[in-house]
């Protein structure tokens, strides 16, 4: 309940931030994109990491109203990169399954990227299988609409939940992102392997791209990407960062 109220404080309060994970083509070798992950700085205690406060937000239904102050926030951030030396980066968000069930998902999107003046190419959102799968249906015709509008979307934890293969094919998606349960071992357990390998398989039959996430090692990336994985994330190449850090990691980099 204190976590809660101090919640309640943090958004009126502006202490919720986002950090950016860079995101690595295996291609190009070069950054393709980041992801958006909610941090806490919460007065006499710092940093605070969404494992301690994400389940109330979303216990509380309070992750609605974060959900569209991330996508705000994520817009805004997309805007200031491409107006200065940065230049275009490509951020993907997390939605929330209460978000995407409860929320105005693609009325909070339009409204972000109108008021940011954002090219919707460059938002990407990332979904759960439990999230797309609650009203198969509807997600259907909300991930049109996304689609239509330009925003990619993809399948986060790709793996872990419960999607049906007959709905994979009809949700208009861009990417499967491999969870981090299949890459962390996936030099030594062969299990794991054959996960991740089907999934890259699957992916690109479907003409979907795939990433794989939570790459720590170089041993692992090699495998990704003599494998045929499209794009990696992880400590490997980079922790989340703040934004000026990432700003400067893309910049570097070009
Ligand atoms: O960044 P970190 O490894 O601590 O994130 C832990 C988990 O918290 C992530 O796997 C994700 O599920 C959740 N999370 C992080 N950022 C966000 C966010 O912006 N929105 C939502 N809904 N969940 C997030
Ligand atoms: O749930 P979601 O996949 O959106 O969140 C990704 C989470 O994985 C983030 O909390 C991020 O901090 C974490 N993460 C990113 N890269 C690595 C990694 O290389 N190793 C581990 N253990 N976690 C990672
Ligand atoms: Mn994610
Ligand atoms: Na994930």
């Amino acid at each position: 309940l204190d976590l809660e109220l101090a919640l309640r404080r943090a958004l009126d309060e502006n202490e919720l931030l986002l950090y950016y994970q860079p995101k690595v083509n295996l291609t190009t070798g070069r950054i393709s994109g980041a992801e958006a992950l909610l941090r806490w700085q919460r007065p006499n205690y710092g940093l605070v990491f969404p494992a301690e406060f994400v389940p109330v937000l979303e216990d509380t239904g309070l992750i609605v109203r974060v959900g569209a102050w991330i996508i705000d926030a994520a817009c805004r951030q997309i805007a200031a990169w491409a107006r200065s030396m940065v230049g275009p980066v490509t951020v993907a968000v997390n939605v929330s399954s209460r978000q995407f069930v409860e929320g105005d998902l693609e009325g909070e999107v339009r409204a972000a990227l109108a008021r940011h003046k954002v090219p919707p190419e460059l938002l990407e959102l990332e979904l759960t299988e439990t999230a797309l799968m609650s009203n198969a249906e509807r997600t259907i015709g909300v991930l049109e609409r996304l689609k239509e509008l330009g925003v990619k979307c993809s399948i986060d934890d790709f793996g872990t939940g419960y999607s049906s293969l007959a709905y994979l094919q009809r949700f208009p998606i861009d990417k499967l992102k491999i969870d981090i349960a299949f890459v962390r071992d996936i030099t030594t357990n062969p299990n794991d392997a054959a996960i991740a390998l089907a999934i890259i398989s699957m992916a690109h039959s479907l003409k979907l791209r795939v990433i794989a996430e939570g790459v720590e090692t170089r041993p692992q990336l090699e495998y990704l990407r003599r494998n045929r994985c499209d794009e990696i994330q992880g400590y490997f190449f980079s922790r989340p960062l703040p934004a000026d850090e990432m700003g400067q990691l893309v910049e570097g980099g070009r």
